[in-house]
């Protein structure tokens, strides 16, 4: 007998609401839900296979510990307690930071990890914390951080009453959205159209949102500095009449200095975009009746992150759209994270990586560093890792070299429910339940989304009595490693932080429901599984909602002002070498989906892109295996000749290159590829730390 049950994707920031069909423990199909308020019955391929990591066979279900070559399984108290042993062992031997801990991105969808992972993260003092935030959205955390008062006050396109919509380095056909939490991003754009309004998306690569947008720009990879800081000046030293800001927005008079000499003739110089063209955009933008500008991984993962989301911000202030119906907008969500506090506000630099010297952000230090804080010796140095969801040796710069330094650790744990690239070096590897056996409400994306709606769904299916939540060995593991440390908290702090890692994830959400003003209530989400809508994003909620001191908003924040400086003295780019840029594919969910069926049948996609006139420049053809060779490394790889890419620009996504002994993804079909990631390169930073992913410059030769 088959029954309907309400689900939610946690695969990417849309978080769409699902309808399952069951049949015992098995799920027949999958659709979106179309009494979902925010997701209104969207759903893509990937949120179909969700069933597939449920299903599949090659996904760990209880902890296994690696002996010689293979893996064995073992209960759950041995392996906890072998982990705890281990980690405490290195901490009382060598000091806090010889534990490293690396965390990523699925740690963002899963309430237990928010609730619980922070605790144990915090009990575990270590200055050797990293995670995917760094090769993704630092910089936009740090200029919400020194703008807004605070890391995650990030404000949200209103896409569904703009009217005038510039993507800058984003692809939301493919990747449903980031730091906008936009189910059916399609439709919401049709809407758009429909009513009048445009779309205009600059991109060195003409993807499925430039193929949907009115307007489509180039932009060589790395120089949308120079664009945006353009457009900047002709709203400043062009215009005829100045612009005006905000009563509690302090520094106008910086930004109009730090531009003057970003003029669009420079910027068209850079990164080939007309300087016309800059000029009308900018003007465009200030007439509009709501324009908003965004900007995603194209540029935060760029050498001029920091800057480029700043120049955001300030385009989006000086034309008066922060905080504006149709602009650049706060949600007010039912559990507010970040105005109770219960995501720290952030800080920056209070220390530095002990190796290079790179400074941390909100306890964090740029995850490029890591390998060398493994194989440099002396005191500090990192000895023994955990990891909890993620893989950075496909993940972040340079990872084949990360790849040999996780294998040179005294021991590595890994929580995480497959056996990849990196979790392959763990010694005992603990996998906690799924999507579709835990409860979730969520505490991230309801904050970054284009609608104000509260959502709790309960598990779809219970755990196995042998399974655990991720919360749970959150639970356990700092409980028992924190009881062999020789450093004792003081008791009272320890009683509260065990009545808190003992409390479920699903009754700490009602608490917070109830701290909140929005009254919602636990009980009134489960009478409505599909979620309450809360209506549209409000405008006109600052200064009140500042974090900052004296709430005030600064526009010109002095590390900002330091990096336009040196942006300002920075040689125009020039090389002969091919600009290397990421990409992402609907079917695709960073490093972790390629042993689902359903995903990886068809065509591959994990192709080198490059231009015909390129391909021909080299006497190469159209699907040849070549060389791509950056500073760091070199991959053999097929090529695929498009159009879509700008002359001197190649694209591979990231993700690939599963061809590694042992590893448990992708190897059933065509899909290892090669990572893009043992291409680009741990020194190239942005300001913020965070990673240079694109842009990357790289030769390719006929192999
Ligand atoms: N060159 C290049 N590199 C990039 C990017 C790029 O655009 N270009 N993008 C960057 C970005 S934006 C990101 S977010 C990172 C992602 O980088 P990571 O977060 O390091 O890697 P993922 O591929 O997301 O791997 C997630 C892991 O979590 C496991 N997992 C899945 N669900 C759960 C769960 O519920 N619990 C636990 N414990 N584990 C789970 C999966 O098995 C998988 O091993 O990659 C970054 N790297
Ligand atoms: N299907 C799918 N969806 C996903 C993911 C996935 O792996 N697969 N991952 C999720 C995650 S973790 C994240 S963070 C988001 C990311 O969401 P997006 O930021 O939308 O990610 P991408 O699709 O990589 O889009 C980045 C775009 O930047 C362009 N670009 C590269 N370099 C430059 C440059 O120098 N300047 C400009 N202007 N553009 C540039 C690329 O061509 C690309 O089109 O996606 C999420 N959604
Ligand atoms: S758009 Fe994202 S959240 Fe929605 S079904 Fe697809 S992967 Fe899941
Ligand atoms: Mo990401």
């Amino acid at each position: 007998m088959s029954v309907k049950r309400i689900g939610v994707c946690n695969l990417c920031e849309a978080i769409c609401g699902l309808e399952l069909t069951i049949e015992g423990r098995d799920v027949v199909s999958v659709r979106g839900n179309p009494a979902d308020p925010l997701s209104r019955g969207h759903v893509c391929p990937k949120g179909v296979a969700i069933a597939d990591v449920y299903a599949d066979p090659d996904r760990l279900r209880r902890p296994v510990r690696r002996v010689g070559d293979g893996w064995q399984e073992i209960g759950w108290d041995e392996a906890l307690d072998l982990v705890a042993e281990r980690l405490a062992a290195v901490v009382e031997e060598h000091g806090d930071d010889a534990l490293g801990i690396y965390l990523g991105n699925p740690n963002a969808h899963s309430l237990g990890s928010l609730t619980h992972g922070t605790a144990m993260f915090k009990a575990f003092r270590t200055r050797n914390r990293y995670s995917a935030t760094s090769v993704d959205q630092l910089p936009h955390q740090l200029v919400a951080h020194l703008m807004f008062g605070h890391q995650l006050f990030l404000p949200v396109p209103d896409i569904d009453r703009t009217s005038w919509f510039l993507v800058v380095g984003a692809n939301p056909m493919a990747s449903n959205g980031s730091l906008m939490t936009v189910p059916d991003f399609p439709q919401r754009v049709r809407e758009l159209r429909a009513r009048g309004g445009r779309m205009v998306v600059l991109d060195p690569r003409r993807t499925e949102t430039a193929k949907v947008a009115d307007e489509h720009h180039f932009v060589r990879p790395g120089t949308d500095a120079w664009v945006l800081l353009a457009m900047l000046h002709v709203l400043t030293a062009e215009a005829t009449t100045p612009p005006t800001v905000p009563a509690y927005a302090d520094g106008l008079a910086t930004v109009v200095d730090l531009v003057a000499e970003f003029t669009p003739e420079r910027a068209e110089a850079v990164s080939g975009l007309p300087a016309a063209e800059v000029r009308r955009l900018a003007r465009e933008l200030a007439d509009a009746d709501a324009g908003v500008v965004y900007s995603r991984i194209g540029v935060s993962a760029g050498p001029w992150g920091t800057v480029c989301q700043w120049a955001v911000n300030c385009l989006n202030v000086l034309t008066g759209n922060l905080d504006r119906v149709g602009g650049a907008m706060f949600t007010s969500p039912a559990i507010d994270a970040v105005g109770t506090g219960l995501i720290g506000r952030g800080h920056h630099d209070a220390w530095r990586s002990r190796v290079r010297g790179l400074p941390e952000t909100a306890g964090e230090l740029p995850v490029s560093a890591l390998r060398e804080e493994i194989e440099t010796p002396g005191e500090g140095q990192v000895r023994a890792m955990l990891t909890v969801a993620g893989n950075p040796v496909l993940s972040t710069p340079d990872g084949a070299r990360l790849d040999s330094a996780l294998a040179g650790l005294d021991f590595m744990a890994a929580i995480d429910i497959y056996v990849n690239e990196t979790t392959r070096h763990a010694d005992v590897i603990l996998p906690p339940t799924t999507a579709l056996e835990r409860d979730h409400y969520d505490l991230v994306f309801h904050l970054l989304a284009v609608r104000n709606t509260a959502r709790f769904t309960p598990a779809v299916f219970d755990k196995d009595p042998d399974q655990r939540h991720d919360w749970q060995i959150f639970r356990d593991l700092t409980l028992r490693t924190t009881a062999r440390l020789s450093r004792k908290a003081p008791l009272r702090k320890r009683l509260v932080q065990r009545a808190r890692l003992t409390a479920s994830p699903t009754f700490l959400v009602g608490q917070l429901l109830r701290r909140g003003s929005s009254g919602v209530t636990l009980t009134k989400l489960r009478a409505r599984p599909a979620g309450l809508d809360l209506g549209p994003l409000r405008g006109g909620q600052l200064p009140d909602r500042l974090h900052t001191e004296g709430k005030r908003l600064d526009l010109a924040p002095a590390l900002v002002v330091g990096d336009v400086a040196r942006l300002a003295a920075a040689e125009v780019p020039t090389t002969d070498d091919l600009l290397l840029i990421g990409r992402r594919h609907k079917q695709d969910c960073n490093s972790w989906m390629h042993n689902s069926e359903r995903l990886t049948r068809g065509r591959p996609r994990h192709h080198l892109l490059m231009h015909p006139d390129d391909l021909a420049a080299r006497d190469l053809a159209d699907g040849a295996r070549v060389r791509v060779t950056s500073r760091v490394g070199s991959v053999e790889v097929e090529v695929a000749a498009t159009d879509d890419l700008m002359p001197g620009v190649v694209s591979l996504p990231h993700g690939y290159g599963h061809a590694r002994e042992g590893v448990l993804m992708g190897r059933s079909r065509e899909v290892a590829g090669v990572s893009v990631n043992d291409l680009t390169d741990p020194e190239l930073l942005d300001v913020s730390g965070n990673a240079a992913l694109n842009g990357v410059p790289v030769a390719v030769t006929a192999c």
